[in-house]
């Protein structure tokens, strides 16, 4: 399957605004990968099947971690999380792809992770950041990736971290662990 095959697949995952926003990705994506000398193919692909999943039904999502063997704890938090690992599985299973750091820039690009790596952060920074974006803060953060990639990454875990809390919600432990990590590397 050649790559405008692959979006096709993608595009018909989503409905439109979502597709809309992955396309923002994928520009910001190769644009944050030419700024930082980032791969920039891979990070197309990442961007562009960063939300594969995103649209699934909840049920669907549910019988893919149990079934599939993906981490269970996911269950026990915001289900917002479960389309990244799920997606992550569901491109290579249904489109063959095996690259490992695409599908863990796909795993990782809502929670985060320790260790991230280049091609992690610039997948979950774009999509904190594409243009369709307009959440409090965005501005803000859209300037500190012209600062560095940790700079940015690590202010948008903390106000997503913030807005979890504010919402008596439960953080996923890798989140805490992205943003303890990114931190240390900015110092
Ligand atoms: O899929 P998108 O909407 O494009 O963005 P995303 O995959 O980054 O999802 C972000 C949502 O996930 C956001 O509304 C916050 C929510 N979320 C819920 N629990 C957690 C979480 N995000 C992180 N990083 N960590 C959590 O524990
Ligand atoms: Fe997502
Ligand atoms: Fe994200
Ligand atoms: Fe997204």
């Amino acid at each position: 399957m050649n790559l405008e095959q692959l979006k096709e697949a993608t595009r018909r995952q989503m409905p439109e605004k979502r597709w809309k926003h992955t396309l923002g990705v994928v520009d910001t994506a190769i644009a944050l990968a030419e700024r930082y000398g980032g791969d920039a193919e891979r990070a197309e692909l990442a961007a562009l099947l960063h939300d594969y999943s995103k649209a699934w039904a909840i049920d669907r999502m549910e019988t893919i971690i149990r079934e599939q063997g993906l981490p269970p704890e996911l269950l026990e938090y915001d289900k917002e999380l479960w389309h990244a690992h799920v997606g992550a599985w569901a491109v290579q299973a249904e489109h063959g792809i095996t690259d490992e750091e695409v599908l863990n820039a796909i795993r990782y690009h809502t929670s985060g992770r320790e260790r991230m790596t280049k091609l992690d952060k610039i997948v979950c920074l774009a999509d904190y950041i594409e243009p369709g974006r307009d959440f409090p803060g965005v501005d803000h953060l859209r300037e500190l990736a012209n600062v560095g990639l940790e700079e940015a990454l690590a202010a948008a875990f903390g106000s997503t971290i913030t807005v979890l809390v504010e919402r008596g919600k439960r953080i996923f432990p890798l989140t805490v662990a992205a943003r303890n990590d990114l931190i240390k590397q900015i110092k």
